[in-house]
């Protein structure tokens, strides 16, 4: 938690915002030679194959805490949400053999794990809490990757106030860990719609801006680079590392 207080002391120090809407540009300045050393010595000490901790019962925070962008308002989703996601499929494409659109009730049949786990944002706060679902190897193994797919990429239905999507990545490696899940509950009940209903992602072993809410589709590709800001995510767009291992 040392690095943790220490980014997000600079952060206000700067007087930056960390992950809700920021209107900063985080590209450029001292501030982004502080965040990417911070982060790349963290890689160094602590490793990437590693479990993230797991927690007990009696660990989770009942109230766990809302960030990011607000609950998508599109057409789309809201009437999604008005039909209690019954019509909702996530789309699995891109470099695949099978493509895939699942309902709640597919992905529910298709894995069950739950973990209590520890999620960090880079702002400094943290909050347990108790996560069921399907990890993603087996949904990416449904939609058989060619050889080409090199890294999932996650698109959300959620938008900040210019327009542009949320997104996330990993490479494959990374969406094999049996950590890495799309996230149906949490601490025992359907997402709720601010915590990224119907189905979105927890990536433990990360920090909390890795775990996508609102997880809409699942595209495999060769290379992120012709996306969006082409560095694997929102937020990495300005200027946070891709890989954000705790
Ligand atoms: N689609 C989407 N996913 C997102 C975000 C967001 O703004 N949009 N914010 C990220 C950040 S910075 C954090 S800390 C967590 C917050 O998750 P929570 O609201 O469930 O606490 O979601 C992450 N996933
Ligand atoms: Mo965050």
């Amino acid at each position: 938690m040392k690095r943790r207080l220490f980014v997000a002391s600079s952060l206000s120090a700067l007087g930056l915002a960390g992950c809700g809407q920021v209107k900063t540009s985080l590209t450029n300045g001292p501030f982004r030679n502080v965040l990417l050393s911070t982060e790349k010595l963290n890689d160094a000490v602590i490793g990437t194959h590693g479990l993230a901790r797991e927690y007990k019962d009696s660990d989770v925070d009942r109230d766990f805490r809302v960030n990011g962008l607000d609950t998508p308002s599109d057409a789309t989703y809201t009437s999604l949400a008005h039909g209690d996601f019954h019509d909702y499929r996530l789309v699995v494409d891109g470099q695949v053999d099978r493509p895939q659109k699942l309902s709640l009730a597919e992905l529910r049949a298709a894995g069950d794990r739950t973990q209590i786990t520890r999620h960090d944002c880079v702002e400094g706060w943290s909050a347990i809490g108790k996560w069921r679902g399907v990890p993603l190897a087996t949904v990416i193994a449904m939609a058989q990757p060619k050889p080409a797919a090199r890294y999932c990429v996650f698109y959300c239905f959620d938008t900040d106030e210019s327009g542009q999507n949320y997104y996330e990545s990993l490479d494959l490696h990374q969406a094999a860990h049996p950590q890495t899940v799309l996230a149906l509950d949490l601490n025992d009940k359907p997402l709720d719609l601010r915590h990224g209903a119907p189905v979105r992602m927890k990536i433990p072993t990360q920090l909390g801006y890795k775990s996508a809410k609102w997880v809409r589709r699942i595209e495999l590709v060769a290379d992120f680079k012709p996306i969006f800001g082409g560095t694997g995510g929102y937020w990495e767009d300005q200027g946070y590392e891709w890989y954000a291992g705790i």
